[in-house]
């Protein structure tokens, strides 16, 4: 008998289509019964973010508040000390938190960056945390020098289509993420990689999008799905609204095409409501970003979170979201 291939890289333009183009719940139905295949029902597992360096950012991201291009309200600050690392991550992990991810606001690290982001990965290490870190683009040497003090991850966004990529971020080519993306890999570390929804792209854009992500040689471990934080003073501040069904739907067809990979419901959750968040958990995402901040833009926090959890039955096996950090 012939055995079907659970993991697929060759995903093409009109099945994935085709999956978009599924009812709701014929669509939904799919994906959570793969989801349920692979993964523990009702388990969400959760990260928490710091942010070890904030704003002046020379890339121009039309959506990142923490670019020197825009002129977004925001407290920027020096790569921070390790003391505070280990603060944040040691209140992470008894939040509940597995993973503990650093964030950047780099176009890449120099070495000497480098240096003492690896000093702060041995410490979270040390604590008993996996380790992800997102400092934008790497050589192969970096990246090795990452994977050899003891990272876990890497996170490295291609954020959306490669056709609608110039018109987002031109400092930058996507090709360079990909490029980042493979040295990662080659380096033994875990790839992190998603995008963001709500930008003012095409359903093409985003089905080519997780076509990219799909059929990449070995599917990203983590894929994050945001949905854009309009934040003011960033030139997409008065984008359109992203449709609920759209998200859905994106997180769906993703748990399809990459069954294996934890799809994260990752920035916007303050601007979904509580079904939004339900539904996305049904059709696959399983795993979110936790605490009141993601690098610097609100989340729902710990009480809120818990709240939901409870209501939706969330964790009930795992230790509580707890109010007592
Ligand atoms: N500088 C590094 C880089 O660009 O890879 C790391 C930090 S960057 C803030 C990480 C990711 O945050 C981006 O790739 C993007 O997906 C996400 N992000 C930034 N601003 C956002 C916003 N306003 N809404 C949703 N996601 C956002
Ligand atoms: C990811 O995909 N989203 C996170 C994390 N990876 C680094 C970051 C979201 C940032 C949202 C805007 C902010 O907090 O500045
Ligand atoms: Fe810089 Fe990353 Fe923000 Fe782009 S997304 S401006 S690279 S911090």
């Amino acid at each position: 008998m012939k055995k079907i291939k659970t993991i697929r890289n060759n995903w093409k333009n009109s099945e994935v289509k085709r999956l978009f183009n599924l009812s709701l719940n014929d669509l939904l139905f799919k994906s959570h019964t793969i989801h349920r295949k692979n993964f523990k029902k009702n388990e969400v597992q959760l990260s928490t973010l710091l942010s070890i360096k904030t704003g002046s950012c020379p890339e121009d991201c039309a959506y990142c508040p923490q670019s020197a291009h825009h002129n977004a309200n925001l407290e920027k600050e020096k790569l921070v000390e390790l003391k505070k690392v280990e603060k944040a991550a040691i209140i992470a992990k008894k939040n509940g938190s597995t993973r503990f991810c650093m964030g950047a606001a780099w176009r890449n690290p120099t070495d000497r960056d480098l240096e003492l982001v690896c000093k702060m990965i041995e410490k979270v290490s040390s604590l008993g945390l996996e380790t992800c870190a997102t400092l934008g683009m790497l050589n192969q040497k970096q990246a090795e020098k990452l994977a050899k003090s003891g990272l876990d991850y890497y996170n490295h966004n291609i954020d959306t289509s490669k056709k609608y990529y110039k018109e987002i971020i031109t400092t930058r080519k996507f090709e360079d993420r990909i490029t980042t993306l493979n040295n990662v890999r080659e380096a033994g570390l875990k790839v992190c990689c998603g995008g963001i929804l709500g930008m003012g792209e095409t359903l093409e854009d985003r089905i080519d999008m997780l076509i990219t992500l799909a059929n990449l040689p070995k599917h990203p471990e983590s894929v994050p799905l945001n949905q854009l934080i309009k934040i003011p003073g960033t030139p997409l501040e008065n984008t359109n609204d992203l449709n609920p069904f759209d998200l859905i739907k994106t997180i769906s067809v993703a748990r399809i095409m990459m069954p294996k990979s934890y799809i994260r419901l990752s920035a916007g959750r303050t601007n979904m409501d509580d079904s939004t968040q339900a539904l996305a958990f049904f059709a696959g995402a399983n795993s979110i970003f936790q605490g009141d901040i993601l690098l610097t833009a609100p989340n729902p926090g710990k009480k809120t979170d818990a709240q939901l959890f409870d209501k939706l039955g969330l964790n009930s096996e795992k230790i509580p979201i707890t109010n007592n950090a």
